[in-house]
């Protein structure tokens, strides 16, 4: 059963008992269903309260469902069922009432809160509208404009904002069941207020709409969703709640059939079970309550600023004073940064920095629970580091290097205590970029595995487990990538259309504008290296771009050309004469194309990676692509997509 009665005099409470989160899954929706006829027809019943079990009241919609076709009785006809019952029905919402869980609320005739409470949609953000009357039953209880915030742009409304909106009665601070119950005896004395279905709603004119439809579209990132969203908002508010409705379904029952809902589900189950590997379960992370970040350059102050941002205690080490200073300064500026775009108070500001000791040199490190080293990407020094914190830190202090590209074991070897050493790959922005590669060395202890994950959790990253290869999962696939659009650009395909693909698709930016980001300079370095080493490693067009002093844009010019002060890259004569030589006849290729055959290249860097065993799973590639290298969150990632059916690889923008 995944519903409980509870009779209190002729109040009956209703609650639904589906953990974790009480999804409305077909069970669940059958059984309301049937309730809500038999408690209308029971004369010793004369009001209904319907509560969540546990802390969610509802979650939404079972989302596993969303594969299968729909199997009656559908959410709209159980809300249907509680809006037209002959009884009132108070909804008593001790938590989170997101997506079909608000909807649901929404036919309810009365809302109670606890202060825990909140509401929202976040239907878009998995690629479809609310299905079950979000878009019709909102806004006439809150009024257009914050039906909006809520529907298209995922605002969520805590239980205080939902009373001003006149979503919710009131807000009960305690005991809310017996409030809700004594609330449902009254209000069975009164008639039945008007359901939300029957309200009306004040007209806005079209330049409001326009003025909506703008900001929303700007940014929608090509999702489909919002602005469907918004259409249906629109279309009930002009043509009524019957024909509102039947939009709205109609719509929503589209998109869930679509490719781009398909991913951002697969993505939703992949964030929850990333920060969960299966073979840490019942592992208790070694605790981590103080931290230190050896190297204050922009990754040290990076992932200091996400250590501050997560209330941890940091000591800041660099070699002498004047790199200290630096160090702290570029802190400093990361949370004036937050401050200056509203993000942080200045108080918060100045007590992320109180957070923060300074110090020349390893002596204040007895202390720390962690030690993050991010010096300069070389073993030597990096070994150096490690070998004056082992004689500094606890025995059992985590030490973890944040290399991108050197073998952690290789790092560690002759450490005493290996069990508690790590890479902990993280992504600049440190503090903002939301992955983190975990990478163990084979004597990495569980429990330091564990707080790794628990660090990531603390920090609001998406933690991606990677064994030890070259630039791990995610820097490997970046070179797989490189290597084929380069590939192209050699078999006469041009570089601007290449990355005009990659940004149609959905990037940021293309494979050479990112090297222009970046800097052309490191990897030609790398390729001198391994030449200086005897390797036959053929010229590239970026070593002719970086020995004539185009090293991107730091230089004025890499790929392209920059004017002062401007990132945006322009076409250069100078690039396209230096390339020439190295450059087939030129070839026309279609975008989808050039899309195509990149996304296959990761797919397949990928494919050994799982194959390996240096990834767990598919998913785990696609998150380390999405979240740490800009790959479009509705196309899935490389692995998903390249798995789908050919006609349905790259869905089209609606
Ligand atoms: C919708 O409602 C459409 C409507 O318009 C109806 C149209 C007809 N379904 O996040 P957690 C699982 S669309 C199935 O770690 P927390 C989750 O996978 C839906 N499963 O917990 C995980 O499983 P496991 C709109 C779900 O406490 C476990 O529950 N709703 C669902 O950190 C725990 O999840 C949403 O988009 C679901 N709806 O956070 C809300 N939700 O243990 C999505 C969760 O096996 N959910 N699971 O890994 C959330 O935002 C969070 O889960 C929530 C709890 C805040 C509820």
């Amino acid at each position: 059963m995944t519903i409980h009665y509870q009779h209190h005099g002729s109040v009956v409470v209703v609650t639904i008992d589906n953990p974790p989160v009480n999804a409305m899954n077909h069970a669940v929706r059958q059984e309301l269903v049937d309730a809500a006829a038999r408690l209308d027809t029971d004369p010793s019943v004369t009001a209904i309260v319907l509560a969540g079990a546990g802390s969610v009241f509802v979650g939404g919609a079972d989302i596993t469902e969303f594969d299968r076709p729909v199997e009656e009785p559908s959410l709209p006809a159980v809300i249907t069922a509680i809006e037209t019952a002959r009884k009132p029905w108070v909804a008593a919402v001790q938590g989170v009432a997101l997506g079909g869980g608000l909807e649901l609320i929404l036919g309810c005739h009365y809302r109670l809160a606890g202060p825990q409470a909140h509401f929202a949609l976040p239907e878009v953000g998995l690629g479809i509208i609310p299905g079950a009357g979000g878009t019709q039953r909102l806004p006439r209880l809150v009024g257009i404009e914050a039906a909006i915030g809520v529907v298209a742009e995922s605002q969520t409304l805590n239980a205080h904002r939902a009373v001003q909106l006149g979503l919710v009665e009131r807000v009960v601070s305690s005991n809310l069941l017996a409030e809700a119950i004594a609330f449902a005896e009254s209000a069975a004395t009164k008639p039945l207020p008007l359901t939300a279905a029957n309200r009306s709603l004040a007209t806005v004119d079209s330049a409001f709409w326009q003025a909506a439809e703008t900001r929303i579209g700007a940014k929608s990132k090509g999702t489909a969703a919002p602005l469907l969203a918004l259409a249906a908002l629109r279309f009930g508010a002009e043509h009524g709640f019957a024909q509102g409705i039947t939009l709205e379904r109609a719509t929503f029952l589209r998109l869930r059939a679509t490719e781009e809902s398909a991913a951002l589900r697969y993505l939703f189950f992949a964030e929850r079970a990333a920060p969960r590997p299966a073979d840490l379960k019942g592992i208790v992370p070694r605790p981590i309550t103080t931290t230190a970040v050896i190297g204050g350059g922009t990754m040290g102050a990076g992932i200091a600023a996400a250590l501050r941002n997560a209330g941890l205690p940091v000591v800041l080490v660099e070699r002498d004073a004047e790199s200290l200073a630096r160090g702290v300064k570029t802190l400093a500026n990361i949370f004036d940064a937050a401050t200056r775009k509203g993000n942080l108070t200045p108080e918060a500001a100045a007590a992320r920095m109180a957070g923060v000791v300074p110090a020349v040199g390893y002596a204040d490190l007895a202390v720390c629970d962690l030690v993050i080293e991010a010096v300069f990407e070389d073993i030597t020094t990096k070994r150096a580091v490690f070998a004056e914190l082992a004689q500094v830190c606890r025995t059992d202090a985590i030490l973890a290097t944040n290399t991108s590209y050197l073998n952690p074991s290789e790092i560690a070897a002759g450490l005493p205590n290996p069990a508690r050493f790590i890479g902990l790959h993280f992504f600049s922005p440190a503090h903002v970029m939301k992955l983190l590669e975990i990478v163990p060395i084979p004597e990495t202890a569980p429990e330091v595995l564990a707080a790794s994950f628990d660090l990531a959790r603390r920090l609001g990253k998406v933690p991606v487990r990677s064994g030890i290869c070259d630039g791990f999962i995610g820097n490997r696939i970046l070179r797989r990538y490189r290597g084929e659009a380069e590939a192209m650009l050699r078999g006469g395909v041009s570089f601007v259309q290449i990355d005009a693909a990659m940004r149609e698709l959905g990037y940021a930016m293309g494979p050479f504008e990112m090297q222009d980001l970046a800097g052309l300079d490191i990897s030609y370095m790398m390729r001198e290296a391994a030449r200086a080493l005897g390797e036959n490693v053929p010229e590239t067009p970026g070593d002719i771009l970086v020995r004539a002093g185009r090293k991107g844009q730091k230089t004025g010019g890499g790929w392209y050309d920059y004017h002062l002060g401007d990132r945006k890259p322009q076409p250069s004569a100078e690039t396209a004469r230096l390339i020439a030589p190295l450059l087939g006849p030129a070839v026309e290729m279609q975008a989808v194309q050039i899309t195509t055959r990149l996304i296959a290249a990761m797919a397949v860097e990928g494919q050994a990676i799982l194959s390996e065993g240096v990834a767990r799973s598919a998913a785990d590639i696609d998150l380390v692509e999405v979240y740490g290298y800009g790959f479009p969150r509705r196309l899935g990632g490389p692995m998903f997509l390249h798995g789908r059916p050919p006609t349905k690889k790259i869905p089209k923008l609606e």
